[in-house]
């Protein structure tokens, strides 16, 4: 088991996308553990994207994903960091393929509606930014459905 941070940055939920997104990670069988909705400020959002501090795109990452409110979320199942980037896209919206949440919603690299962890590395870091005081711990009913 592996548990994933997901962000719906502030396209997704301006344009009421929220919903949409979390439809598409429950049908799909992975289990929420942590949930809420909060505009970050300046000292969390420069430590989530630390890691493209260097990049020419970082200070319009940062004004971005501070202009409104992002839907932080962790899910957890078997290979969730992979099972989540699937289901996410590739970054640049116009080349996600369709049935993907970019493919099918957004058209930019930037405003590309959601963030998930690329690795577990990095995951842990996302998770203990985002949820300094822990996720939920809880056992679904139907996991004996969804796994064999
Ligand atoms: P995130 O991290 O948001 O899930 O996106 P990706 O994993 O798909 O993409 P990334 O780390 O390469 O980029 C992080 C974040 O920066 C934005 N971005 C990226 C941008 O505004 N301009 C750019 O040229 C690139 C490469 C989009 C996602």
């Amino acid at each position: 088991m592996q548990t994933t941070y997901i962000m719906i940055k502030p396209d997704g939920v301006q344009r009421g996308l929220v919903g949409e997104v979390i439809t598409r990670f429950e049908n799909k069988g992975l289990r929420l553990v942590g949930l809420k909705q909060i505009i970050p400020s300046n000292e969390i959002a420069e430590a989530h994207y630390a890691v493209h501090k260097e990049r020419p795109f970082y200070s319009g990452l940062i004004d971005f994903i501070t202009s409104g409110p992002v839907v932080a979320m962790a899910w957890t199942g078997v290979e969730a960091i992979k099972v989540a980037r699937n289901l996410i896209g590739p970054t640049n919206g116009r080349e996600a393929a369709p049935g993907t949440i970019r493919g099918d919603f957004a058209m930019d690299i930037g405003h590309n509606i959601i963030h998930g962890s690329d690795g577990e590395e990095t995951a842990k870091y996302e998770l203990e930014l985002w949820f300094p005081d822990g996720i939920a711990e809880w056992q679904r009913d139907a996991e004996s459905q969804i796994y064999e």
